[in-house]
């Protein structure tokens, strides 16, 4: 990677891009990766770069959530896997929950590097290779997925989730948790929560959050997912970047 002066006011997030570009050079992220990149990069910019409270409470719910779960699914594709491999793992580890590589733009060579990438960072199982079941309603790639790991999940966490399959997912009755710097997307406005933070600080920060309630009992971290408003949640985010605009 090219040497970024740890001194550069914009450092981490020049580091970021160094990665994603990186990633793609290595054939784990698809070019319009870049892209989605930098549209999530206009969105931290709103937020300030920083975990805001609807966030924080969205990733304590969420890992209300995945502990309450039959068979929870981490969901990943090219970009995700480029930022947070091992924060990912992590997470799966503490759940403990599968993950699936599952990519908009499909190919089985990616497929296979993705997979790849993530048994060198240590994770024994990964799924989306076998690709033995289809989501129901969904014209495109992403609806390949393994019987054994998207398709029979009860509750699934989408980081970089596209709004199509995130409908998709819903109708099939699973809980979808999406993170998604854009709170305008269709994805924020579908998903049963949303986490309007970067993958790098909601990833970790749900792990957090996993090793905290973990010995909480189950009604309680249901009661906390039944009574989530992710509709107020969101009023909650617009509301928090009118008014850092407007103070700005
Ligand atoms: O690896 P593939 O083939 O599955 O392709 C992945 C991309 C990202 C190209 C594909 O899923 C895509 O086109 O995504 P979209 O529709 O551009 O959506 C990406 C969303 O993620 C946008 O709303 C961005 O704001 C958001 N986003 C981008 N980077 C981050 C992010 N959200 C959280 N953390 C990020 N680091």
């Amino acid at each position: 990677m090219d040497k970024i002066p740890k001194s550069h006011p914009r450092y981490h997030s020049l580091f970021l891009r160094e990665k994603i570009s990186h990633a793609m050079k290595k054939g784990l992220v698809h070019e319009t990766g870049l892209i989605a990149h930098g549209r999530g990069e206009a969105f931290d910019y709103l937020i300030g770069e920083k975990t805001i409270l609807s966030a924080e409470n969205a990733e304590k719910v969420t890992a209300a959530a995945l502990l309450c779960a039959v068979n929870p699914v981490i969901s990943v594709n090219g970009n995700v896997v480029a930022l947070a491999k091992k924060e990912c793992i992590d997470l799966a580890k503490s759940i403990p929950a599968k993950i699936e590589v599952n990519l908009f733009h499909r190919t089985d060579q990616r497929i296979k590097k993705i997979i790849n990438e993530l048994k060198k960072q240590g994770l024994n199982k990964v799924y989306g290779n076998k690709a033995d079941a289809l989501i129901p309603d969904l014209d495109h790639n992403r609806a390949l997925c393994d019987k054994e790991g998207i398709f029979s999940s009860d509750i699934i966490l989408v980081p970089l989730e596209d709004g199509d399959r995130c409908q998709a997912l819903k109708k099939m009755g699973k809980i979808v948790i999406a993170i998604d710097l854009n709170p305008l997307s269709r994805t924020a406005r579908t998903a049963d929560i949303t986490i309007v933070d970067n993958v790098i600080r909601a990833i970790p920060n749900i792990e957090k959050w996993v090793n905290i309630l973990k010995n909480e009992k189950k009604e309680i971290l249901k009661d906390m997912v039944d009574s989530w408003d992710n509709e107020k949640m969101l009023k909650d985010v617009f509301s928090f970047i009118s008014k850092r605009l407007n103070s700005l």
